[in-house]
């Protein structure tokens, strides 16, 4: 299936209308044994109602296992976007791709450096580009340790709050407020309704790291999380990954304050 390029953030933002958004994240590192593996980890969230398929991670990403995998992907006929972890998180079998700034990095490489290296590319490739801020909270994982994050106290809503504020007038689109893969515990429901509340009602506020259940799914939505990312659970227990993303599209029509 093609088409999708140029017509990605139409279509999150006429979705969001709907009801709030499911990201189905792979990464490719951990499926690399077999692509087909990544399509049928997908498969029953492509049941479910899952809105996108993401692709990334920060360690063990080549272009070429990329584009094996997202070509495994393309048949679902949802948007694969690129969640890149640094320059070789891109690949032209996408449709479009996270434009990602870490705010909250100590190392400028990770705020602009990737990113003046990965424009020449994205623009090659014609990916469609979502311009986000990727803000690591508490935790962080692999993605914060990679990095260098500075993360966010998970009590000090406020400090996320001025970055998302700062993120939107230069233009950011997207919030990320990412808790870290397989973090112990998710971004905390008052920092989310904090950055939701703060935030243009377009922008929309993504969250995820550490969101295994549908409870912490619903709880993440009723904040204000326009999107919930899952990952860990889709490759550990499909069944249980199938349920938040049912859960979450029961939540229904998104409210914004
Ligand atoms: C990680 O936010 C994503 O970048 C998803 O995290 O693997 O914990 O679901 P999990």
């Amino acid at each position: 299936m093609g088409g999708w390029r140029g017509r990605v953030a139409k279509y999150l933002a006429e979705k969001r209308v709907e009801a709030p958004l499911h990201f189905t994240l792979i990464d490719p590192d951990e499926v690399s044994v077999d692509p087909d593996h990544a399509a049928r980890l997908v498969e029953p969230m492509v049941s479910a109602g899952t809105d996108v398929i993401l692709v990334g991670g920060s360690i063990g990403v080549s272009e070429r296992l990329l584009d094996e995998v997202i070509s495994s992907l393309k048949k679902y006929g949802l948007p694969v976007v690129l969640f890149p972890g640094n320059v070789n998180g891109l690949s032209r079998e996408a449709d479009a791709v996270l434009f990602m700034s870490l705010l909250n990095s100590d190392d400028p490489y990770y705020i602009v450096g990737a990113q003046v290296q990965g424009a020449v590319i994205v623009k090659r490739y014609g990916l469609e580009a979502l311009p986000t801020a990727y803000l690591i909270v508490g935790y962080g994982g692999a993605a914060g340790y990679i990095g260098r994050a500075r993360p966010l106290p998970p009590d000090k809503p406020e400090i996320a709050v001025a970055y998302a504020l700062a993120a939107e007038l230069l233009g950011m689109r997207y919030i990320y407020l990412e808790a870290g893969s397989g973090a112990p515990s998710p971004i905390p429901s008052e920092m989310i309704a904090a950055v939701r509340k703060a935030v243009d009602t377009r922008t929309m506020v993504i969250v995820g790291g550490g969101i295994r259940s549908p409870e912490a799914a619903r709880k993440a939505v009723k904040a204000g999380a326009d999107v919930v990312v899952t990952g860990t659970i889709v490759e550990e227990d499909a069944e249980r990954a199938a349920r938040i993303v049912r859960s979450i599209k029961r939540q229904g029509r998104h409210t914004s304050s």
